[in-house]
Order: C-alpha cells, then structure tokens, then sequence
C-alpha cells in the first residue's frame, strides 16, 4: 500500500509539507539471550498490583528475586512499520525511530492536532527519511509470551536486524540502501538505542535518546504511578494475551507522561485512547538493559524534561552535586569514545516529549543537533563513507 499524504503546515513560509509514506511489514530473524523467570501471567487488576508491588521494593531487586537463569529465544518474527520521506526522495540520511512504553509507532507521528505534533513530519521537513516501527510484541508487531519472549534483548536483536536489512537496502518497498542511519529512541526505546550501539557500535552514525538517563532510582515512581490494570480489562483485551499491563486510567498516563502546563487536555486523552500496554517481561529486563560502558564513537544526544518522572523522579536538574548539571549528564562518562556528548533539557517538559506543548523546543533542538554533527565532510550527504 502506498499514499501521498499533504499536510498543510503552520510554518512561516506556509508551504505543503509533501511525504511520502508506505506502511511495510518487516521480518526479522532474531535470537536473543533472555532471562528466564519464575513469573507466571497476571490474570487479574490484583495479580497486577502485586506484581508491580514485588517490583518496586525498596533495597530489593525485583528481577533479580524471580530470575531462574537465562536461556536463547529464537524466533522470526514480523514489525510493522512506516517508512516515509520527503517526496522529492529518499532524504539524506534515515532516522530509525524507537517508541517506548504506553504507545506504538503512531507516538513519532501523532495525528493529534491535524499532526501538528509529528515529529516525523518536522524530520521530512529537514529533509531525511523516516523509519518507524512498532516494536516486538507491540501495536501491529507479531506477538509471543510476554514474560520469557518480550523481553529487553530479544528487542534489542529485532533492532540490530532490523538496521542491518535497512543499511543493506534490504527491505522491500525502501528504495535504496541507507549508508547513513540515525538512531532516536523514546524512553525504553532510547534504552534498546543504548544497547544497540554498545553492543554494534557499527550501525549507527548517530543517536539521539529522548526522554532518558540511566538513572534507575526512580523506575518505580513510573510502575506505581500508571496505574497499571490487566490488559484483559482494557479496551486493548481483544488485541494482546494475557501478561500484559495498562494504564489503568488517563490520571495514570498523566502521572507519567505529562508535566503540568505543558499539555492540553486533547493530548492527554490521545494519548490515553491509543495508549499501548507494556509485557512483564519489559518491565522485569528494562532497568538491567542500559548499563555498561558504551564505546559507540559517533555523536550522543540526550534530551529529557525537565520534570520526567522515570529518569530523574519529577526533577533533572537537582542532582546535590555541584559538578553535575543534571541527571542525564551522569551517562558522559558511559559513552567515553562518543565525538559529541550532549545534553538537553527541556525546560518544564515530562516524559511524554512528543506530546506536550514543549514539542517546538525539543524537536528544533533534536534537527540542530543532527544538523550541525552532520555537516562537512563525512556529513549526511557525503556517500563517500
Ligand atoms: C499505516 O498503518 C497505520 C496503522 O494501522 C494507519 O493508521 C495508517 O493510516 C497507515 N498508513 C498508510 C500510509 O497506509
Ligand atoms: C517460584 O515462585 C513461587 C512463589 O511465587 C515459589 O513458591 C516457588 O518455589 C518458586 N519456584 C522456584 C523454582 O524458585
Ligand atoms: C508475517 O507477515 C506475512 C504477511 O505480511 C505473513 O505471511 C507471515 O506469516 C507473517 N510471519 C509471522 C512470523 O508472523
Ligand atoms: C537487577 O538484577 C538483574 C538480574 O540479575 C540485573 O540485570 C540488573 O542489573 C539488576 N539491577 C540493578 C539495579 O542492580
Ligand atoms: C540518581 O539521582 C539522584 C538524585 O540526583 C542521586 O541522589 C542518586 O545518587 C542517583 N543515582 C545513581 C545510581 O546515579
Ligand atoms: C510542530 C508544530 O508545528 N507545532 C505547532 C503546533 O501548534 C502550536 C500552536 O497551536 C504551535 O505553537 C506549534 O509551533
């Protein structure tokens, strides 16, 4: 299926923003080394509570108590996705966009607001293409257990193929073969972005985490603020098994993804109404999965709000120590080799960058980043490389 989609933009010049978008059902071949675990799944709200209470005990590691060992999964499996560029094209480098937890693919290209608040459209409008997926076990993406299956490296591995088909020109409907591929991850996707270049450092050129740090004290702010419900009693139960948790309401969502001020009513209940559920699995292996040192040589953005819940509980920038600006500046020395360290914080922005007025900021800031380390010789445009 294909279509040609205008959009009318808001911006000053006034010009049709012209894209060209193709959904295409990508499949990956993939093995990963996933824990197993004593964990049976939630059938009911109370099992979820509890699970989500065995989490996030104090001094406790959660994972580490129902941990059995661990054990290859292998598996082909298909993620569904949008490709889109400028429709003069295929743009001068692809950006492979990784959701996190609460959405699909749809959060990079959110049709709130006649998508206003796209980000794929503000990438189109800087002239690269996009690539957006939902992830493994996810929105339209195959489905398998959620408690040994859809896990951290599992989706890590669909990542690494995923980039390997896209930089080989191997994915039917995408024209050409990318040499230069940009990462941006939101959230646990910028946790899976993390590890995919720690662990193939070669298939990015550069990355962008949004709404991240690896600070994980403040992980179970998140598990308890969601409100999390059984999928099986959601209006998402026709769509996933069980072992699946859901915002159990929009004050959930608003918890952890919304900062006062900065949201109009209409986003929150968009993001509530296609909001996605997250497996048990995910939530067991996403603390452990950005750790490490990071040899990844190429640039490093990070940008967070200000006032994100999960990554710096409610606040970056109070870090009681004078030579750290903040929480997400703590990852410098993780990524020891990157050419360009940079951190960005939105000012009054929560952890749903994508969806809060603050966009504007967040997005100019991400394309400044990708402009200026793009530029000159081994730039974007340069296919010498
Ligand atoms: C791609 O799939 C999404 C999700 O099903 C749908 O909303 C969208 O309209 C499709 N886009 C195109 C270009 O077909
Ligand atoms: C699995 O967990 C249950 C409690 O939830 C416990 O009774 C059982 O002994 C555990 N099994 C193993 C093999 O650890
Ligand atoms: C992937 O999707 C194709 C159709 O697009 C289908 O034929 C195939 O069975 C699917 N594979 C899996 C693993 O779901
Ligand atoms: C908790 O335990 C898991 C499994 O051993 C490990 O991967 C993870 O890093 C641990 N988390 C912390 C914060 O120590
Ligand atoms: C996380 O941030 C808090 C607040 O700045 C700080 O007290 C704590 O030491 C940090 N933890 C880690 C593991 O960096
Ligand atoms: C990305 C974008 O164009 N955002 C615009 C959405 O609309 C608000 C006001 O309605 C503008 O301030 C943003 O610039």
């Amino acid at each position: 299926m294909r279509c040609l989609t205008l959009l009318s933009l808001s911006s000053a010049v006034g010009l049709a923003l012209a894209r060209n978008c193709q959904n295409l059902t990508v499949t990956v071949s993939i093995e990963g080394r996933n824990g197993v675990f004593n964990v049976t799944a939630t059938q009911s709200n109370i099992e979820v509570v509890n699970f989500v209470l065995d989490q996030v005990q104090q001094g406790h590691n959660g994972t580490a108590e129902v941990l059995e060992g661990y054990a290859n999964v292998e598996g082909t499996y298909n993620l569904s996705s949008t490709y889109c560029t400028p429709d003069s094209g295929p743009g001068k480098a692809l950006q492979v966009l990784t959701h996190g937890v609460g959405f699909d693919r749809s959060y990079w290209d959110a049709s709130l607001n006649e998508y206003n608040y796209s980000y794929v459209n503000k990438a189109i409008e800087a002239g690269y293409s996009t690539f957006f997926y939902d992830r493994l076990g996810i929105g339209e993406s195959s489905r398998a257990d959620p408690i040994q299956d859809i896990q951290s490296s599992l989706e890590i591995a669909s990542l690494a193929a995923l980039t390997k088909l896209l930089r080989s020109g191997s994915v039917p409907g995408v024209q050409q073969p990318y040499s230069k591929v940009i990462h941006v991850g939101h959230s646990y996707g910028s946790i899976q972005t993390y590890a995919l270049v720690r662990d193939y450092p070669e298939l990015s050129d550069a990355i962008i985490l949004t709404g991240f740090s690896q600070n994980g004290s403040f992980i179970a702010d998140f598990e308890l603020g969601g409100n999390f419900v059984a999928v099986q009693n959601s209006p998402l139960a026709s769509q996933y098994p069980a072992g699946y948790l859901a915002a159990g309401s929009k004050s959930g969502v608003q918890s952890n993804f919304f900062a006062p001020g900065d949201f109009s009513p209409e986003a929150l209940d968009y993001a509530y109404t296609t909001g996605q559920p997250v497996s048990q699995g995910e939530l067991l292996t996403q603390g452990g999965a950005a750790a490490g040192v990071n040899n990844f040589a190429g640039p490093v953005l990070i940008i967070t709000g200000e006032r994100d819940v999960p990554f710096c509980g409610g606040d970056c920038d109070l870090t009681g120590n004078p030579n750290l600006p903040n929480i997400p500046s703590s990852s410098k020395e993780s990524f020891p080799k990157a050419s360009e360290f940079d951190v960005v914080i939105v000012p009054g922005a929560g952890h749903g960058l994508n969806l809060q007025y603050s966009h504007v900021f967040t997005y100019s800031q991400m394309l400044e980043f990708l402009g200026a380390v793009g530029s000159g010789s081994g730039g974007w445009e340069d296919v010498s490389k």
